[in-house]
Order: structure tokens, then sequence, then C-alpha cells
């Protein structure tokens, strides 16, 4: 049987429309999707969209609709955009799916009949748009220690979870779990914040009716957190034991941004203890990303639109850069700039020429059939052991989610064969028909050397390997077998390729 590996990014609110902040985790989790498949496992990418709770309805009174017509409306702007990215999910979950309230609902009631969820009363700071309450003490200046935004007073009667049950359970779990939160700083962070002390935790409001009730008391909707964060299991099947379910869970990454992470790290492990589920494997809070320097805001009117990008720059450029840009787990800064100057060094100049000089050769020296190689000189050996070790480290470095690295360890490589040619040669050796032999050898490591980055590259960059790997005659060829040297059969069609990325002015 085929290894299972489960992977998800946020659901994200649809009060908004899709920013590259949304875009980042995404195409951090498809290319990781993109990967383990490749590697021959069987994977669940699940992505979907968070409907429920005050800041929806809000957005929805504002926009003179339902807050269900809203999301009806945003939720295909979403899924337009992920279609246009290539995000290549395996299902998509919108939390007011029947299959979503129902297992929200199971949970809550089994954690209701088990004691750890009672009902109380509530008088606190809330922060609509963060959708958290704070005490007193927390608030910075009277305001949301997160967002700095201004807070309003709630009491309501309320449901509690007994989260403050579980604060040695979950030290002891993350103790004993060194990779279970990443990076190590935010793990630390996490450390730190449990230790000074679990309050119960309100999982129901009163105040609007926006959200799923609460099973025997309709008066309450489930907290917006509450009710998202199960759609992890709820998407699986939850509360059915099905294949799904038993194939997937406990998922083996959430990727997400820095700023949710307490609500993954803290609420959702407590909450699965309380209903007895298996904890997830990790948690990975990525960074933020500022744009020419600046906070990304709607104020600042400074919001870099993903489609925009794309219409200017190309899906596989976007996917390129968001990942090769910044330490996976760092805040990084969005500029055109930045994004140009990777797609004319990386892309355009290293990538892309390597592969039209290299085609072009094959076309010109031996008409477009893959000559078989001689036995491989010393210059030769060293390209084709730094290729497969390249496949080692993105192996190691993708288990890490360090994208950036992994790319890295792949441009290493076109470096090298960049180098290569100058080294061996080739124009000169065409010149003399006795070294037809060795011209036929360089010709082929070359290639090959490219079929090898081009089938771990299309994890990244699924276009774009699909075009070079078509003008190297072995279009669809993309599995874990494909990772090693020796693909290219002698006698297979090279055709010249085009550009890959045409450069850009700055
Ligand atoms: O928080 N840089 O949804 P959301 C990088 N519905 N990533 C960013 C970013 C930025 N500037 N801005 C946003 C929610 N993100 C909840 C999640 S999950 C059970 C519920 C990314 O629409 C990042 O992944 O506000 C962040 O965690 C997510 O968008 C928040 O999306």
């Amino acid at each position: 049987m085929k290894p299972a590996f489960y992977v998800t990014t946020p659901i994200y609110y649809v009060n908004d429309v899709p920013h590259i902040g949304h875009a980042y985790t995404t195409v951090a989790g498809d290319v990781l999707a993109r990967y383990k498949r490749l590697m021959g496992h069987e994977v669940y990418f699940l992505t979907g969209s968070d409907e429920h709770g005050q800041k929806v309805e809000k957005a929805a009174t504002t926009a003179g609709e339902t807050p269900l017509e809203l999301a009806d409306r945003v939720v295909k702007r979403f899924q337009a955009l992920w279609e246009r990215l290539g995000i290549s999910n395996t299902d998509f979950i919108r939390t007011t799916q029947e299959r979503h309230k129902k297992g929200v609902s199971h949970i809550f009631s089994k954690i209701l009949e088990k004691g750890d969820i009672y009902l109380g009363e509530y008088e606190d700071w809330y922060c609509t748009p963060c959708e958290t309450f704070w005490t007193e003490t927390q608030l910075i200046e009277g305001r949301c220690p997160d967002c700095n935004r201004p807070v309003e007073k709630l009491k309501e009667e309320s449901y509690f979870f007994r989260m403050s049950k579980y604060q040695q359970a979950l030290l002891d779990h993350i103790e004993a779990n060194p990779d279970f939160i990443q990076p190590k700083s935010k793990r630390n962070e996490i450390i730190s914040f449990v230790k000074e002390g679990l309050r119960d935790l309100s999982v129901s409001r009163t105040t609007f009716t926006w959200g799923i009730p609460v099973p025997g008391n309709e008066k309450h909707v489930i907290y917006v957190w509450f009710d998202a964060l199960t759609n992890y299991i709820t998407a699986l099947g939850y509360p059915e034991n099905t294949t799904e379910y038993q194939t997937f869970w406990p998922v083996d990454v959430h990727l997400i941004g820095k700023d949710i992470l307490r609500f993954h790290a803290v609420y959702w492990p407590t909450f699965l203890m309380a209903a007895g589920l298996p904890l997830p494997e990790k948690v990975f809070a990525h960074g933020w990303w500022t744009v020419e320097g600046q906070k990304m805001s709607k104020s600042l009117q400074n919001v870099v639109e993903p489609n925009m990008l794309i219409d200017k720059y190309g899906v596989d450029v976007v996917r390129y850069f968001l990942l090769r840009e910044v330490p996976f787990g760092l805040d990084g800064d969005f500029s055109h700039a930045a994004l140009v100057q990777r797609l004319n060094s990386d892309l355009a100049n290293d990538l892309g020429n390597l592969l039209s000089r290299s085609t072009a050769m094959a076309v010109k020296y031996f008409n477009g059939t893959l000559q078989a190689p001689a036995e491989l000189s010393e210059l030769d050996q060293t390209l084709k052991k730094r290729t497969e070790d390249m496949v080692a480290a993105v192996d190691a470095c993708l288990n890490d989610l360090a994208f950036s690295k992994a790319l890295q360890a792949i441009w290493e490589v076109v470096s090298a064969a960049n180098k290569y040619i100058d080294e061996s040669a080739p124009w000169a050796l065409a010149k003399d028909p006795a070294n037809q032999a060795r011209l036929a050898t360089v010709m082929y490591c070359l290639l090959e050397l490219q079929r090898i980055v081009h089938c771990i590259l299309s994890a990244f960059m699924p276009a774009t390997a699909e075009k070079a790997l078509s003008s190297l005659g072995c279009q669809g060829v993309v599995n874990q077998e494909g990772l090693n040297w020796g693909g290219l059969k002698a006698g297979s069609t090279i055709t010249k390729a085009e550009a890959l990325f045409p450069r850009m002015e700055g």
C-alpha cells in the first residue's frame, strides 16, 4: 500500500478576497502535495473556506447580502484563483456544508457529554476582526494585543471548554514531540504561553446567529474557531470511520501563518485530546509578507492580488518567487523589483537559458536524436553525482519544509550544468568528427541532468516542467523512478525549447 500523506492549509475567511498571503500558504501546500505524490505517496491535500462567525456576518450586512450569499460569491474567487495557480487540492471544504456541520455538532456533543464543555457566563473584551476574547490585562492600551484594533466588552452566557484541564498534557506532548510545533522559535513561544496557564475557553456565542447551533441549546452558536478547526477532520468524513479518516488522520502537517499558531497549537490539540482523538503530527507556522517594506492592509491600499501578479509575470514565476525569496518560517518582503530580479536571473538566465542552449545544440549536432552516452569522464561523473546528491538534498529539505533551501539545491545543479557547458565546450567538440562519442556523452549528461531537474521542479512549477520535459522527449514521465540517473533513452527526440521565461525590464 502507498504511504499516506495529509497536508492542509488554513480555511480562509470569506469576508476578504484572496491576496498573496493566502496564495503563499496554498502554494506551499501544493508543492508539498505534488512532491509527495511524485514520491509515491497517496496524498490528501485540503483547503477550504471559513464561512461562519461575526466577522462574516458583519461583512455580509455591509454588502447588503446574506452571509451565505457573500460566502457563495467570495468562495468562487478563491476557487478560481486556486485553479489558476495550479493548486492540486484533493478537496475543498466549506464550513457551511452539511458534512462539516454534522461533524462539528458531533464533536461538540461528545466533549459536552464528557463534561469538558460546561455552561457558564462570560464577561470580557472581544476583538471581532481576530474573533478572539481578551482579558483586561492582556489588552495593550485598551486595544487588541494582536492587531491593535479597538475591542468591545461582551457579557454573555456561554459554554466553556475546560482547556485548563489539558495544560499539563499539552506541555508533555510538546516536550515529547520536538517536531510538533515548528519552527523552533514559535515552539518556544507556545511553550511559554501554555506555561503561563491555560484558562477555560468560551466556545459559544449568543449575540449573533451566523454559525452552527449548539446541539440542544439553539440560543447559542458554536465559536467560529471551534467550528473552523474541526474542518481538518470533517473533510475526512468524521465522525464516520471512513476510509479517508482511517488513512489520513492524524494529519502530517497543518500549514498556517504565524498569526493563527495559538489556535492550531493550543486550542486544536486540546479539543482533540478532550474528544479522545490523535493529535496532528506537525503544525508549521510560516512568516508574514510585508509589501515594499510596509504591512499589507486594505487601508494602505497595498494589498497584492495574486491574479494581477499572474497576469503580469505568469503562474510559475509567482509560485517560484513566493517559495524561493524567503525561508519558510521567516517574515519576508514582497517587491516587484525583487520578483523581476528572480525572474531574470534564476529563471530566464539560469534555468531557461540552460534548456534552450542545450536543446538547440542537440538539434544542431544530432538532428534532435538523443545518442547513447559513451563512458563518463571524471567531469561527467562529478555532474552526475551532484545531480544525485541534489535529489537527496531536496528530499531532506522538503521534509523540513525548507522550500527555499530545496530550490537553492536545485539551482546549484543548474549552475553546475551551465559551467559544465563552458568546460566541456560542445561547439569545439563538434568541429571534429573524431569527437562524436564525446560530444554525444556531453549532450546526454546535460539533457539527463535537466530531465531530473524538471522532474523534481514539477512540484514547484508544474507548467514549466511539463514544457521542459516535453522538449526533452519525456513529457508525463514524472515519478520517483524518474529521479534516478539514466531515464533518457537513446533514440528519443529532443526539440528546441522556446524560452521558458521571457526576461522583463526591472
Ligand atoms: O485566519 N503573509 O483566515 P484568514 C503571509 N479563517 N500569510 C498571510 C498573510 C501575510 N501578510 N496574510 C494572511 C483565518 N496570510 C481563519 C483560519 S483555519 C482552521 C481558520 C495567510 O482568511 C496565513 O496563512 O484570515 C494566515 O494564517 C491565513 O492567511 C489567514 O487567513
